[in-house]
Formats: C-alpha cells, structure tokens, sequence
C-alpha cells in the first residue's frame, strides 16, 4: 500500500485530467519501422521481426480494409493446418490450447489467472498469435488489433458473418447487442495506486491462501468475457475466439496506459514477478520463455499502440449518473456487513482523508454457480435518516468450464472501492448489508441457485 502517495496522487490525477481520461498520445516518433535488438539470453534466435508495429482500435479500420484482410487470411491458414492436423504447433488449435494449459489443468504453478501474472502471461499470449500469423501471411508487418470497448461496446462487426474466420458460432450475444456500462469500469482500475491492486497479488502456492485477482481481471476482464458467452465465458475454450485477441488487446493497453504514468503507478519490483519465467510458442510453434523483466517495454516485443485514449464514460461509473440503481429481486443474495474486524480502525482512518479507496471484501463460505455469472455489488444502509443504496461494482465468476453446476468456496476476496461517505456511516453505527444482484447476461437466464455468502468483512491489502 503506498498510503503516504495518496495526497500527491489525487494532485497528479486531476491536474493530468485523468478523471477525463485524457491520456496523453504515444509519441509518434516510437511507430514505425526500427531495428531492435532481439536478443535474449545473449543469443539472437532471429525468430523475431524487425520492425515495430502498430495495434490499431479495429472498430476505426474499415471491414474491407488490406489490414483485415491479411488477418482473416493469417487466421484461415492457421484454422486449415489445425484441420489437417490438429496438433499441428502452428495451428489455431495450437494456439487456443496455449491458453487452456496455463488455466485449466494447474491451480498452483502454471496458472496465471487470479493473480499478478495475468497481464505479462497474457501480453505473450497476444504476441505468439501475432508471430504465427505474421509467419503464416510472410508479413512482418501484420498487426494484431484490438477492440476499444469504452469507445464501440458492442462487438465489431468484423467479427461476425459466415465463412468469416473471425467470427464464433459460441457466442450468447449478437451484433447489436449493448455492453452494460458499468461493466467497463476503466476508471476503479486506473485510480489503483499499485500493481497489486490493479494486477493482481503474488500467486497462491498452497491450498488456504488467500487469492486476490487485480480489480482489471475482476471487473472488465471478466465482465466483458462472461457478457460474450459460449468459448469465451470459460477459461478452457476462450482462446478459441478470435475476439479474444481483440478483447484482450485492449486490456494489454489498458496496462500500458496505466504503466504509463509512472511515477505514480509503480510495477513490482519484487523479483519474484520480474524474474518470473512465463512460456508460450513463437511464430514457429516453438515453446519460448520470458522473464517478465524483458516484456515490461511493448517494443521489446515488436509492437506499439496507436493511443491510449479511453472513452471518459467508462473512466467513472461511480459518478452518480454512472451508477445502475438496485432493482430488488428474488436472486439478490443479502447478507449483514460483519463491522467488528479489527481492521475496522485501520480502514476507517485509510478512508478519514480520501474521497474513495480500494479496498476488499471478504467472504468466508461463497456457494458460486459454476458458469458465468455477474452480479453488481451494494452497500444497502440508513444514514442519517436516509436509505441509502450504494454500488460499489461488479463480483464475476469467470468458471474454468461451464459446468452448470455449484460448488463451494472457503474463501473468496474481491476489491472494490468504496467512497468516504459509506465509510462514514458504518463508523458511526450503521449496519449495512451486503447486497449481491445478478445481472441478467443477454440471452441467458439468470443462474440457478443464488449465490450464499458468509461472514462478509471488509480489509485493507
Ligand atoms: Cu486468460
């Protein structure tokens, strides 16, 4: 927690007119060609291209466009060689697979979800693909692209129509259909002072520690992945969706934004994360390895962004004409704040002088459907002789596969902010529940078996 930075924090982020996410432009003199020095462990595998890059916000390129044509041609040759060959390392199977190994089969050592290797694991991921499909297409300058959802929130059309490679016969949505708002919370996650906030915090490595995914996994990642449906509402199969390069390419830049300002926004320097090896496959198919050390620069790895601009909607969704007001409903799971932690002081006085800050909720026994699900988050209290229902954010479950079942959780932690006003009431006596209202997914029924919390406390990480 970097406490003593708030103050100069809060200065930094109004006068760099963050809460307009008026993000400064890449300098244009980093886009082009240039030459790199590739080199990794003192030798130059001359697997890597030349030049650098650009991603582009694919909703602004035009559907008939040579740039989406070299991809949907790339993507064609990797999906025939997985038709001749399914374990062809080259292939699109291949490729899908690639994610399916580091979620599905280990909760220990190779995941890298949940925790803070899910940006730099992910930032790889995007890069194999763009390598097998610049190799593929024998154009060193095919770029991947990605979907700036705060600025086109419904899925490009790019992405759908028969006999077109981008496109997913999996997916629950259609071509009009509207993300909620809320659900790209860009701003809770540029307003993390520090990567374990944003990013996530160290890996557990045994059963019983707690596990705290980064409020950019939990919120928009998550959101917007359960909101698509079919492949990518599963950890397993969400690889296997062509828009799940775009849609992580615009939460690789969300990291690049937020990296950005660094003299605020500080990356671990512990060298458990900088040291840490992640493996993926090159253009070849080869298996390759990173620290994440190496891959902090996007230029290192061949590519740029042409901005870094966000629609400004998506920067606040805690403003009041943001914020979804609760419909009560039979599926709403309540269940009474526990204010007698002994970290209650703590945050009180974390919150004394801050308009709003993170901090984490705490649920002891969570029984969680085991598909996608999203609920928005409430503090319901009365305060003053007023009731007060307050949205603190989304809580998504992201199931590895869509089971339909329910298991138990023993311990889930999920950050949020909440704002100096709730904190104000709960210290002066107020008894809050914990509300939990389902967001109906389009086309999809609200899932069965409501969520049943415990002992729900809040704490300061
Ligand atoms: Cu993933």
């Amino acid at each position: 927690m970097k406490k003593s930075k708030n103050t100069s924090r809060r200065a930094f982020l109004q006068k760099a007119g963050i809460t307009a996410l008026g993000f400064p432009l890449i300098s244009s003199s980093l886009v082009g060609d240039r030459t790199q020095d590739y080199r990794r462990n003192g030798s130059d595998s001359g697997l890597f291209s030349s030049s650098i890059v650009t991603r582009k916000n694919i909703a602004d390129i035009p559907i008939n466009d040579p740039e989406i044509k070299l991809i949907k041609d790339g993507l064609r040759i990797l999906k025939e060689r997985s038709a001749r060959s399914p374990l062809d390392p080259m292939g699109w199977n291949a490729q899908g697979l690639l994610h399916t190994t580091f979620c599905a089969t280990s909760i220990y050592s190779n995941q890298i979800h949940y925790n803070w290797y899910v940006w730099p694991w992910h930032r790889l991921y995007l890069w194999s693909l763009e390598q097998k499909l610049q190799k593929a297409v024998g154009e060193p300058k095919l770029a991947l692209h990605y979907w700036d959802w705060t600025k086109v929130n419904k899925i490009p059309e790019h992405f759908w129509g028969d006999d077109n490679p981008l496109s997913n016969a999996t997916r629950e949505i259609g071509p009009d259909d509207t993300i909620p708002l809320d659900f790209m919370n860009v701003g809770a996650a540029f307003r993390a002072a520090n990567y374990y906030t944003f990013g996530g915090h160290p890996a557990i490595k045994k059963k019983g520690e707690p596990q705290l995914d980064g409020i950019a996994e939990q919120t928009f990642h998550n959101n917007i992945h359960n909101w698509i449906g079919g492949q990518m509402a599963t950890f397993a199969e969400s690889g296997f969706d062509p828009i799940f390069y775009a849609h992580h390419g615009n939460c690789d830049r969300i990291w690049n934004a937020w990296q950005a300002y660094d003299t605020i926004n500080k990356l671990p320097d512990a060298e458990e994360w900088l040291d840490k090896k992640l493996y993926v496959t090159d253009g070849n198919g080869t298996p390759v390895e990173f620290k994440i050390r190496e891959i902090l620069n996007t230029e290192d790895l061949g590519y740029t962004f042409e901005n870094l601009d966000f629609n400004k909607v998506c920067s606040n969704p805690l403003e009041k004409i943001d914020t979804p007001t609760r419909r009560i409903t039979e599926n709403d799971a309540v269940m009474p704040l526990d204010t007698h932690s002994s970290e209650m002081n703590a945050i009180y006085k974390e919150l004394n002088n801050k308009e709003r800050t993170h901090i984490v909720i705490h649920f002891t026994r969570v029984q969680l459907p085991y598909h996608a699900y999203c609920a928005r988050v409430y503090f319901d209290y009365t305060y003053k002789g007023q009731e007060i229902s307050k949205y603190t954010g989304t809580f998504t479950i992201l199931p590895i596969q869509d089971l339909d079942s329910l298991f138990l959780a023993t311990g889930v932690h999920l950050q949020i902010e909440i704002e100096k006003e709730v904190a104000e009431a709960i210290a002066s006596g107020a008894k809050v529940n914990v509300i939990f209202e389902p967001v109906p997914l389009p086309n999809r029924n609200i899932p069965e078996g409501k969520i049943k919390l415990d002992n729900v406390t809040l704490k300061l990480m």
